[in-house]
């Protein structure tokens, strides 16, 4: 396998050395196979928010394995997960299912372009929204650790009606409005960026891009593959009170499995074959296993909300991390909302790419390893975030601040 793994975010290449092979994941705690234990806060990028193998979730799958693995053909349980991504998700009216963050947002971004007969796109720098060709240009996660913002292979063609402007920057989103407003099909966006690094976004920012899309007849697109059922049942759109066009849905809509979606306005979802005519398919998608483990999770999560646990428990961290930085005398900033966070070898706030682009990602790769070696795994690159499920507590944090301590003592 290409550098021996399945993702490059997974190879260490942000803070050197190889990466820890896992065996197991039991709540908060992976194993690896050399018989290592460490507190978990990658929870597999986003999906795992209620702790590895959790039993609910691990008994639909089996009894959805039990009744066959895939059939081509439509299943109530897919209904059950389109019913509940429209109760839970405030601007979802329809909804589609794929197998991956990369194809929700690549067909939302197909499905604007059809529904308005305009070509342009405008992302922001430090935004990822999965390997999606034009897409693929200043992005941010492993593209960003690994700086191939503009990935071989990705042709002048494909990017060429990509605009890519700068986070919280409502001057510039005008701007660009003002000069291509009439060819722009939609933004598309995190509204709290994961792959920068942990970037909260401003008011004014998220309202620009709003009054902006409704004004030129553009659409809004809201990537909630990280913060949909993260930083709230109802995701960011529910926490800031924006309503975008089209959301796209990833990670802790599957459990773990590979589901995810993307839906919205039904006069735009209406325009998806085969009820429209921009086509869009998927062998696997909606599959009776994902779906299974999707519903399970979802339904726990809506029955009984973690988010206030969460809230707490990020809170401390961020805290203990803050006062143990301060204490060593290390600049940085701490960017979290609810269990989603990051913490900046950097000493100005992280507001967009420019700035998080100028932090110690060196300090930053001895404190990862500083803190691995005392068995707590954070996010192996500067530019993730990291996430706590509701299968920590108190206990684990305690211990994830005294680790982070010793780190920075000697970091
Ligand atoms: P996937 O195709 O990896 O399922 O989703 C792509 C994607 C889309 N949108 C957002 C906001 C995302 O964060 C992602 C994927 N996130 C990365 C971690 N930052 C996935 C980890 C990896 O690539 O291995």
């Amino acid at each position: 396998m290409p550098g021996g793994v399945n993702s490059p975010a997974r190879a260490f290449g942000g803070v050197g050395g190889k990466p820890v092979v896992i065996q197991r994941g039991a709540g908060a705690w992976l194993y690896d196979i050399d018989g290592n234990r460490y507190i978990d806060y990658i929870g597999s990028w986003g999906p795992m928010i209620l702790g590895h193998a959790h039993p609910v979730v691990t008994e639909a799958i089996e009894c959805a394995a039990r009744l066959g693995t895939s059939f081509g053909a439509p299943t109530v349980a897919e209904n059950e997960m389109a019913e509940l991504i429209i109760d839970l998700v405030p601007s979802v009216e329809k909804v589609r299912l794929v197998n991956s963050g990369t194809e929700a947002t690549m067909s939302a971004i197909r499905l604007a372009r059809g529904f308005t007969g305009r070509d342009r796109i405008v992302k922001f720098a430090g935004n990822y929204h999965g390997h999606v060709d034009s897409l693929l240009v200043a992005a941010g996660s492993s593209a960003a650790t690994l700086s191939v913002p503009n990935s071989p292979g990705v042709t002048a063609g494909t990017s060429q009606d990509t605009l890519i402007l700068r986070y919280n920057d409502p001057d510039g989103l005008r701007e660009a409005f003002d000069q291509h407003g009439q060819s722009i099909a939609a933004i598309i966006l995190e509204p709290v960026v994961g792959n920068m690094g942990c970037v909260l976004p401003t008011a004014e920012f998220l309202a620009a891009a709003r009054q902006l899309t409704q004004r030129h007849g553009s659409l809004l697109i809201f990537d909630e593959v990280m913060t949909g059922f993260r930083v709230a049942l109802g995701g960011a759109q529910s926490l800031f009170g924006v309503t975008p066009d089209l959301t796209t849905l990833g990670k802790i809509v599957g459990g773990g499995l590979p589901i995810a979606a993307y839906g919205g306005r039904a006069d735009v979802m209406d325009h998806v074959l085969p009820a429209g005519r921009v086509f869009q398919a998927g062998t696997l998608s909606g599959n009776p296993l994902a779906t299974a483990a999707g519903i399970a999770t979802l339904r726990l999560l809506r029955d009984d909300p973690p988010y206030a646990r969460l809230e707490r428990l990020g809170a401390r961290l961020e805290l203990g991390l803050h006062r143990a930085a301060e204490q060593a005398g290390i600049p940085h900033h701490v960017a979290r909302t609810g269990s989603m966070m990051t913490f900046f070898f950097n000493s100005c706030p992280v507001t967009d790419w420019d700035v998080a682009s100028r932090s110690d990602t060196a300090r930053y790769g001895r404190y990862f390893w500083h803190l691995l070696d005392q068995g707590v795994y954070m996010p192996c690159s500067q530019y993730e975030a990291l996430f706590i499920s509701a299968a920590h507590g108190d206990a684990e944090i305690d211990q994830t601040i005294q680790a982070a301590q010793a780190a920075f003592a000697s970091c």
